[in-house]
């Protein structure tokens, strides 16, 4: 971190970072450096903007389960592909606190609660506003997905305190026609203008591994830089592929590929969380450590995710554990400082247990 004499020039360098107009050559160019040179350069990057050895940490819900209208390609969660999910209607406000409770208690310092819809209905607007406002009043970070939102919708939902709208992009605008018919990338970039108008951080993100050619994901990455401001949070999904969706046979992503994207993420947005989002459960740790170093810096943590598994959260805190990393203080809700003290020294005291049982469970492996 800059001493004080330096703060000025450091602030200005950083600000300098901060581009909106990367061409599709420049991000091209940045895919084909050598592995090496570009994980040193999104180290640097990370360096200049984070504490390179905090990991944000978040825990989702699926408050809406499955019969959604729209036809993603990936998405297990579609009313167009049998793939044998269990569909449940909106939970009961009770039933979100007690589990957003459980995440905080666990080391989640903002939960995520996601909706299968195309767009919220106006009744239901109502109940998930009284969601958030009882999930913050925990002291929790806010996040929810509903679908499409419009200005309206957005600003009350603003209103109720939500901290984050989580609105994907997914994938290029041209092979975007490949994997979704029932809404379009400009309907995509209007929630997430309805979003930052209303005053919401935005999370934004999307999914490799859909059989996507490297210029897509190139692509991918070019839309999310030129959103101005940068969304906060850019998680960058795996594929998970589920049984009786279109894409449950498409070809395996390179990890090394996921790893370039990651890096070439933290570079394009250097002060954006880059979240190490769905896929974990399927990588090994070595691609998840190459990931951190490549500049992720945000997991989705707990047993599940919506409606796919995990690592267990046993594993996470053995894994930070080894690799020396811990959850980032929050970023917002000042004051609460005895609160946070109280975490760390719960997850530090966790994770001298966790780093044991690591070492004990890797001796049993040997
Ligand atoms: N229905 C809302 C929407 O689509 O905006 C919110 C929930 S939706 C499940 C949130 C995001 O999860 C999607 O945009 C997609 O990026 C991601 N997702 C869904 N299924 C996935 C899968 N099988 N593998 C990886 N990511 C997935
Ligand atoms: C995001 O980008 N990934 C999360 C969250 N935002 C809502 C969802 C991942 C879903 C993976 C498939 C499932 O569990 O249903
Ligand atoms: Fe519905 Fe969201 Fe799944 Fe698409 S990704 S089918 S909108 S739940």
């Amino acid at each position: 971190m800059p001493d004080a004499q330096h703060a000025n020039t450091y602030d200005v360098s950083r600000q300098a970072m901060i581009r909106h107009d990367w061409s599709l050559a420049e991000i091209e160019a940045l895919f084909a450096l050598p592995f090496n040179d570009l994980l040193f350069r999104a180290q640097q990057v990370h360096r200049a903007h984070f504490d390179a050895n905090a990991v944000q940490v978040s825990t989702l819900l699926s408050i809406k389960t499955g019969a959604c209208p729209e036809d993603c390609k990936y998405c297990p969660q579609s009313g167009h592909y049998a793939t044998g999910l269990d569909k449940e209607k909106l939970l009961e406000i009770e039933k979100v606190v007690a589990q957003a409770k459980a995440a905080q208690e666990a080391g989640a310092s903002r939960f995520c609660m996601g909706a299968a819809w195309r767009s919220p209905r106006e009744k239901d607007l109502t109940v998930v506003m009284e969601m958030v406002r009882q999930v913050k009043a925990l002291g929790l970070e806010t996040c929810m997905t509903l679908g499409m939102v419009d200005a309206d919708q957005a600003s009350r939902l603003a209103e109720a305190g939500l901290d984050y709208y989580n609105h994907n992009l997914d994938t290029s605008p041209e092979y975007y026609g490949e994997i979704i018919t029932t809404r379009t990338y400009a309907d995509r970039l209007e929630t997430l203008a309805n979003v930052r108008e209303a005053g919401m951080k935005v999370c934004s993100g999307g999914i490799l591994g859909m059989g996507e050619a490297p210029r897509d994901r190139a692509a991918l990455l070019q839309q999310l830089a030129r959103l101005d401001p940068h969304p906060e949070s850019v998680p960058i999904n795996m594929l998970v592929k589920v049984p009786g969706t279109p894409l449950e046979d498409v070809e395996d992503l390179d990890p090394i590929e996921l790893i370039r994207a990651i890096a070439v993420a933290r570079i394009l947005m250097p002060a954006s969380h880059v979240r190490l989002s769905a896929g974990r459960e399927q990588m090994n740790e070595s691609t998840q450590a190459l990931a951190f170093l490549a500049g992720a810096n945000s997991i989705f943590y707990g047993d599940k995710l919506l409606t796919t598994g995990n690592p267990q959260a046993a594993r996470d805190k053995a894994l930070f554990a080894k690799l020396g990393l811990h959850p980032e203080r929050r970023s917002t809700c000042h004051g609460d400082d005895a609160q946070q003290a109280a975490l760390e020294t719960a997850v530090a005291h966790q994770s001298q247990q966790a780093r044991s049982a690591a070492l004990a469970y890797d001796a049993t492996q040997a």
